[in-house]
Order: structure tokens, then sequence, then C-alpha cells
């Protein structure tokens, strides 16, 4: 999230689409709840479905899954032709002035340094800004220039006009214009929009890019870093926000630093290429601190080992093969098909019930030669072994796998902290002893650590030392304490360290106050950069519950710990002027106070918050230009603009916007491993598009374990539309089949007003919904996995399945 559950409340305009969050997220849609009574706020909901979301909105419009571009990009269009821009915003704060460099093009439906043979853009050196002399970007703040990117983006997205977006999405045209009509009156400077999503973006092939392409709506209307604005993407798990700070993705360090590639042994280069040099004169570019959070990480990691003169240890890391492709899910599953992998700890995750196509995952899993499931309960995975009838038909005897499960407590049962999506490190405290045999899961980690170390220590092995030199400083060695962990992700002082006129900072052991606190000179470590001030000398942070609001503006700066710098809401140097003036006295978060000579406000700076906005630093600090990009450069997979593709399995068969080419009907650069082509249906066999959800009343595949939620909801169903469900004679109750390409699942049909047919391209589309949570263990009925149905296929960017858009047939049993 850009901005905050508690900053929802600011809104004026909630706009909730790719996600369901009176549904999913049901304790924080109280803040849209009080929007809608404090601010008199409109709810728009676009959802293939009438949603409980829907149920409270004051607009609503269908969709067919997996076409947002084409609705936003028509969006973005709209708001361009109507002069519907916050133009001072724009003009300052994001690229629009950039001249594009004349390498780049984009012609049917390609953009330039496409390779056909590897499916990806292997040239994208055409994707960036014109530099001058002296390396900066050249702009044209006329904005005339043909290659700027304002003139760029508005030829991009001049052929979505209403009728063509309405034609690839099935949305109605008067619908459809009324929304935009509501959202464009959100650029005016005193009115916010926010946007809330979740997996009905996230999960196509273009996931990433239907992201961006709403990121783009919002700063046209000038809505990032204001209050009640924003990006948000509602997360899903309770601390899956931790897991990617952490860097627990295999191509990520803690922090969001990076993995460095093959061709990256030299460490010199590996940190220059990570701290760019500004783009634009006076502009910060704050990656340029990169290697003192890379030298702090390391020194938190390894300890004593970690000097200069070994480059920090970092020839310890290992390197991600060219094109730094990550060991995502989706890869691991498919080398485990191909007997690359021999054995797989499986922790917290069930990948069973969640990864796409699940016959093809029980045929990996039957390839390992031990599967180890860390896990409080039994699941899909750890009994994939086993002869479930037809929910799960295997010849268990053929299996050679052998499974070891390791009962775990869950967070209810530990200390720790969890951050949630709004990127607040909240402390909890443990309210009871796990079970039975049930260990914690650092108990469990450390104590393999402790075997692995020895018999390392004993045996020697190809490359001992990352494992021998693992700094490990905690009081108990086999059980270190979430306290202790946390205190090394926030960072302490290895040796005096001092500032840059010499006054002590902190003594040695010390807890840093501030990521500004952090050096690369080895004399601070930190296990992750922005979670540096959680635990202070002060104390832990994160376990502050104050919840008071002195300035009414939702804040609540002494409630747990923000990361970064517990600012609540990001870029929010950009609700100022150019001059440091508030954009409107209702929307003021921090501004430039001449009398002080600083930045103050309700909210911490995201700025240096001394320097005079005479100087010119724009608001975007992150990037080397320092201001928003509506051209990614070269940061995308698919291309510096969003362009609209159709899902792998579509309906139509053909992209609308290019109709007469095969080559882009889908993403030419999503994740497609060779094996999957042949798995991919058509719409002459498979008719329907399918689309799988979560209910308020489970949590993905563990509840089914409580009788409660088993009984809110005790076995698989399917929603079909009144007038498919007449056409093929099937009335509420009956049992169904619903099949794709990959196999079927059984399950009781509701026959719903909630999904009605769409005209798509000339002919009409019928969805089919599928919720996801049942299986073969549990307490609720035996049944099919709803992952059965769904394609291996991934977004190009971030490899997330396609689990929202796919073929369907369904017959009734
Ligand atoms: N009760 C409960 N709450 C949960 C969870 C749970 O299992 N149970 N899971 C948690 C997790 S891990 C996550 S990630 C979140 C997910 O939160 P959500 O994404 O809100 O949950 P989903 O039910 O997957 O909802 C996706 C919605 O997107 C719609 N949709 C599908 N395709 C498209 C499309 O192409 N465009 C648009 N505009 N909409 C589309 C679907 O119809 C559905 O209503 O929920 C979290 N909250
Ligand atoms: N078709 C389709 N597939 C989907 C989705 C979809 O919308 N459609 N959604 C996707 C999404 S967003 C997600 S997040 C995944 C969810 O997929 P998973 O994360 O695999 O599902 P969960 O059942 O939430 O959790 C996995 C296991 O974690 C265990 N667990 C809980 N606490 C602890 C603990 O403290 N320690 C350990 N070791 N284990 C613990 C639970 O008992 C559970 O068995 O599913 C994905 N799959
Ligand atoms: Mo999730």
């Amino acid at each position: 999230m850009t901005n905050t559950w508690t900053d929802i409340g600011n809104a004026d305009l909630v706009l909730v689409m790719g996600g369901n969050a009176a549904e999913a997220h049901p304790c924080g849609f109280r803040w849209v709840t009080e929007a809608k009574s404090e601010n008199k706020a409109r709810l728009i909901v676009v959802d293939p479905r009438f949603t409980r979301t829907a149920s409270v909105a004051d607009y609503y419009a269908p969709i067919r899954t997996g076409t947002d571009i084409a609705f936003l990009g028509g969006l973005i269009n709209y708001l361009i032709e109507n002069d519907k821009i916050q133009h001072e915003y724009v003009r300052n704060y994001t690229d629009v002035s950039f001249i594009v460099s004349e390498g780049y093009s984009f012609e049917d439906g390609l953009f330039s340094g496409y390779d056909a043979e590897k499916r990806t853009y292997s040239d994208k050196s055409g994707w960036t800004y014109e530099l001058d002399e002296d390396g900066y970007a050249k702009v044209d703040p006329t904005l005339q220039h043909p290659r700027c990117v304002f003139q760029l983006m508005k030829q991009h997205y001049s052929r979505y006009t209403p009728e063509l977006a309405s034609q690839i999405c099935g949305t109605p045209v008067d619908r459809m214009l009324k929304i935009w009509e509501e959202i464009a009156t959100c650029s005016t400077p005193g009115k916010t929009m926010t946007i809330l999503y979740a997996l009905g973006w996230t999960q196509h092939s273009i996931g990433a890019q239907i992201i961006r392409t709403a990121a783009m709506v919002q700063l046209l209307l000038g809505n990032v870093g204001m209050p009640g604005g924003g990006v948000n993407a509602l997360r899903g798990h309770s601390n899956i926000q931790g897991l990617t700070d952490l860097g627990l993705l295999s191509n990520l360090l803690p922090g969001y630093l990076t993995l460095g590639l093959d061709a990256e042994q030299d460490y010199d280069t590996y940190i220059a290429k990570r701290a760019p040099k500004p783009l634009r004169p006076g502009q910060m570019s704050y990656w340029q601190n990169y290697g003192k959070f890379h030298v702090s990480l390391m020194k938190a990691w390894y300890g004593p080992a970690a000097q200069a003169e070994n480059n920090w240890c970092f020839d310890y890391l290992p390197k991600l093969e060219y094109g730094g492709a990550g060991y995502d899910v989706l890869r691991m599953f498919d080398m485990m098909s191909r007997d690359e992998v021999t054995g797989y700890f499986c922790q917290g995750f069930n990948p069973l019930a969640a990864l796409p196509d699940k016959n093809r995952v029980v045929k990996a899993l039957a390839r390992l030669k031990w599967l180890v499931v860390m896990d409080p309960l039994q699941t899909e995975t750890s009994e994939f072994w086993r002869n479930a009838g037809v929910y799960n038909d295997v010849d268990t005897a053929s299996i050679q796998t052998e499974v070891f499960s390791l009962p775990t407590t869950c967070f209810a049962e530990e200390d720790g902290s969890l951050v949630n999506s709004t990127r607040w490190l909240q402390w909890h405290w443990k309210a009871a002893d796990g079970p039975g045999e049930s260990r914690p899961d650092i108990w469990i980690m450390s104590g393999l650590h402790t075997r692995l170390r020895e018999l390392y220590r004993t045996e020697g092995g190809v490359f001992p030392d990352p494992i021998l030199n693992l700094h490990w400083p905690y009081k108990v060695a086999h059980e270190p304490s979430a306290e202790e962990l946390a205190k090394e992700f926030n960072g302490y002082a290895v040796s005096e360290v001092t500032d840059a006129n010499g006054n002590l900072v902190a003594r040695p052991g010390q807890q840093l106050a501030a990521f500004s606190q952090l050096k690369d000179d080895g004399s601070t470590a930190s296990g992750c950069w922005i979670f540096c001030g959680s635990w202070t000398e002060q104390g832990n942070m994160m376990a502050r519950r104050d919840n008071s609001d002195p300035y009414h503006m939702k804040q609540h700066q002494n409630w747990a710990f923000s990361w970064p710098a517990n600012r609540r809401i990001l870029y929010n140097r950009a609700s100022a002027d150019p001059q440091g003036k508030p954009w409107s006295e209702r929307k003021k978060l921090v501004w430039w106070n001449a009398e002080s000579k600083g930045w103050i406000g309700t909210d911490v700076p995201d700025y240096n918050a001394s320097l005079d906005p005479e100087a010119g630093m724009n608001p975007f600090i992150m990037n080397p230009e320092g201001v928003a990009r509506f051209f990614a450069v070269d940061k995308m997979a698919e291309g510096p603009f969003p362009e609209h593709y159709e899902p792998f399995e579509t309906p139509i068969g053909v992209n609308p916007l290019h109709p007469k080419s095969r080559k882009v009907v889908s993403s030419p650069a999503a994740r497609v491993f060779d094996s999957v082509w042949e798995t991919l249906g058509t719409a002459e066999e498979f008719p329907y598009a399918g689309t799988t959800y979560r209910l308020t009343e489970h949590f993905h595949f563990w509840t089914k374990h409580c009788k409660l939620n088993a009984i809110a909801q005790p076995e698989q169903f399917v929603e079909i539309g009144e007038v498919l469900a007449k056409e093929k004679g099937i009335v509420a109750g009956d049992r169904v089949r619903v099949s794709s390409k990959r196999g079927f699942l059984e399950a009781v049909a509701v026959v719903t007003k909630r999904i009605r047919p769409l005209q798509v391209n000339g002919q009409v589309v019928h969805q089919i919904g599928i919720p996801l949570h049942w299986g073969f263990t549990g307490v609720t009925k035996p049944g099919y996995i709803a992952n059965t149905m769904v394609p291996f296929i991934g977004d190009g960017n971030t490899q997330t399945p396609e689990s929202k858009s796919f073929l369907v047939n369904v017959e009734k049993v």
C-alpha cells in the first residue's frame, strides 16, 4: 500500500477493482464505510461478479476477467481527451516532459527489441530516455516534442476508445463512461480517489501491468502521496508484506535489495549498478545509499567475517543466472517434474491446493526423494501420496517420495511481529503453548542450522564458509528469540558510529534509531534496513498501541511502527506543490514552513526535512529522475507502457486491439514453460471464462479443519448465471461437472443473478465462479481442488499464476 488502512477514511471516492474487499478484508473494509459516512465518499466496484462489496457500492460495472488494462487504458484516454488532469502535479512530479530514445517503438502490439524465439524482450536498449552530454535526461517542458512521454502516452492510449474498451471488457459503454466521469472529478486538487485491489489484478499473465495502469491513472489525477489517495494492494496473509520486506522471494535480499547476477561477480560493479546517479539536476536518487544498506546486511549475517578486504562476504551470496530469473514456485515445480530437485522443504505452504494445475503438482511431488512439511495441520500436500479416491486419484505404491511431517506452532502460540498491508510492523504476544509435539518454526530451522553447521565443521564440504561463518550471537543457539531477531533486523552499532561532523551517534552494541545512520564501513549492522527504527534504544516501537489522532488525519503516528521511518503515506512530499504549499487545505499532509525552515505536518516528511523547495528536489526520491514514471523505462517484462493482451485461455481467441495478429493475442513475454502449451484449451472445447476466488467463511485451505467454518460453508459449489443455467438445463442444487483442459471438478450449482452474460467482441461470454477452499483433508465434505482447473502460466515479471482467467465447460451430472 502507498497509503494506510486508516487513511482510506480520507478518500472522496473509493475504487475497488480487482478485489472483493468486503469479503476478503472485512475488518479493513470498515474504513470504506467510514469514508462513506464521514466524507460522503462514493464507492465504485468493477468486478466480473456482483460481489458483497458491489452490494454496498454506488456504482457497479461488470467486466470480463483479464481485461482491466483495456478499461483503465480507456480511462487514461478519456482523462487526456477531456482534459481531466491535475496539470501542475503531472508537469512537475512525473516524467511527461522527458524525451524517449529514438530506439523505442511500438508496432502491431510489440515494443522494440522483441526476440520471438526466446519469447522475451532481449533488447530493451530503446526503452530509455534520451540523455544530454552531462548524462541528464532531456526534457521538453512544453510537452510538444513528438517523442516526449506525454505525446507517446497520448498516442498509445488513443486507440483505447470507449467503444473498443467496451468491446474487449464487455462492460456496457454507458456504464463505463459514467464511472470514468465520476473518477475524473478527482483531478481537482481538493478531491482524492483511493484504489483498492488484490488478486483480481495480480493473478493474470499481465497482472503487474494492470497495476501499473492503475498507478498511471492516479498520477494523472494527482492522487499519489495524497491523503485518501494512492494505489493500495490489500495483501493476503497477515504477514505477506513481511515476506517480501524480508526478501523471502528467491531473487531478493531483505529490504528490496537484490541478488547479483552471474555476470556481476565484481563487487564494485554490483553496487554501482544499484546506486544510480541522479538523472536530472538536483535530484536525490536515494538508492545511491545502496552500499550502506548492503554492507549493514552483510554485517548482520556474517558479523566479524564480513570485512572490507573480502567485499563484506559478497562471494558468499548466490548469483542469479542470465536474465535474473529467480526460483519462483512455478519454476521450482517445473524443475521438480524434470528430476532437477531432490528434496523439498515445504513450510507454511500447501502447494497441492494453492498452485495451478493440481495434477501437474502431484506428478512433480512424486518425483522427489524426500519432502518435509512444516505445518500445524495435515494438508493436501503432506498427503499428496494418499489415494483419496476421485479427489486424489494416485497409485500410492508407485510413489517413492519419503514425507516427513514436522508439526509447528502458529502465530498465536509465539511472540513476534507481523507486517500488514499498510507496512505497519505490529508486535503480538504468545497466547498459549502449542499442542502435543508442535515446535515453533524458529526452533526447527535453528536446530537444522546447528546440525548442518556441525556436519560442515566435521566433514567439510565444497563451500562451507557461508555456513560456518554465519553470525549466530543468540543466547540459546537452537532457539533465537523473536526479540533478538527483531533487534537484529532493526540494526545496531558494531563499533562506534559518528555522524558527518564527528558527533557520537551510537556506542558499540547500541540499537540504531534510523536507516540514515547506516554506514558502508562495517560500523553498523542491520538485517533489514527498512525496518530500522522499529526497535531502538527507546524499546520496541512495534508494541506501541496509542491510537490517538490529534490532527484528525487518521495517521496514528504512535501506533506500532510503519516502514520506512515511521512514515504512513509514501511520497507524501507530493501532497504539496513545488513551492511546498499543500495543494488543498482539506488534504494537507506535509508542507514547507518558511519561518522554521523545515518540512512539517502530520506525517513524517518523505524528504530531506530541511531542504528548501527552492532547491527543486522532486518527491519521487527513489527514482534517479526524481519524478514518477509513466514510461517504465526498462523495468517491466512486457514494455514501457501497459498494453492489453488476452488471457492465455481466451474465450474470444483474438486480441481486438490487434485482430489480425496471432503473435500478440496473449502476452508475448509471459512465463510459459514448453510443456505447458499442450495443456491449454480453446473456446471451441471450453467455451466459458472461469475464475476462482475466496469466501469470508473460510481462509484458504486450513479453516476446513474447523467445525464452525465447515458448518458455514460445508462443500464445494460453483456459481453459474441464470441465462447459462437455463441454456444448460441446470437448476440450483444440481450437481455439475466443470472441466478444463487439465481436469475437472464436481460441485453443487448455485444459479445466480449476480453473474450476467457479457457482450464481448460481437459474441456472448458467460463467466463461471469457482470458490477455492475445499480439498480432501479437514472436516468439510471431501472435495476436489479448484486448482485442478487452472493453467500453469505466470506473469512475466512476478511469475504469479493466471488463476483468475481460464476456460471451462460445464455440464449437469
Ligand atoms: N475470508 C478470507 N479472507 C481472505 C483470504 C481467504 O482465504 N479468506 N485470503 C487472503 C489472501 S492470501 C488474499 S491474497 C486476499 C485476496 O483478496 P481478493 O483479491 O479480494 O480475493 P478474491 O476472492 O481472490 O477476489 C478477487 C475478486 O476479483 C474478481 N476478479 C477476478 N478476475 C478479475 C478481473 O480480471 N478483473 C477484476 N476487476 N476483477 C476480477 C473476482 O470476481 C473476485 O471478486 O484475501 C485475503 N483474505
Ligand atoms: N486458483 C487459485 N489459486 C490460488 C489463489 C486464487 O485466488 N485462486 N490464491 C493464491 C494466494 S493469494 C495464496 S496466498 C495462496 C495460499 O496458499 P497457502 O499459503 O498454501 O495456503 P494457506 O492454507 O493459507 O496456508 C498454508 C499453510 O500454512 C500453515 N500455517 C499457518 N501458520 C503457520 C505457522 O506459523 N508455521 C507454519 N510452518 N505453517 C503455518 C497452515 O496450516 C496452512 O496449511 O493460494 C494461492 N492459490
Ligand atoms: Mo494471498
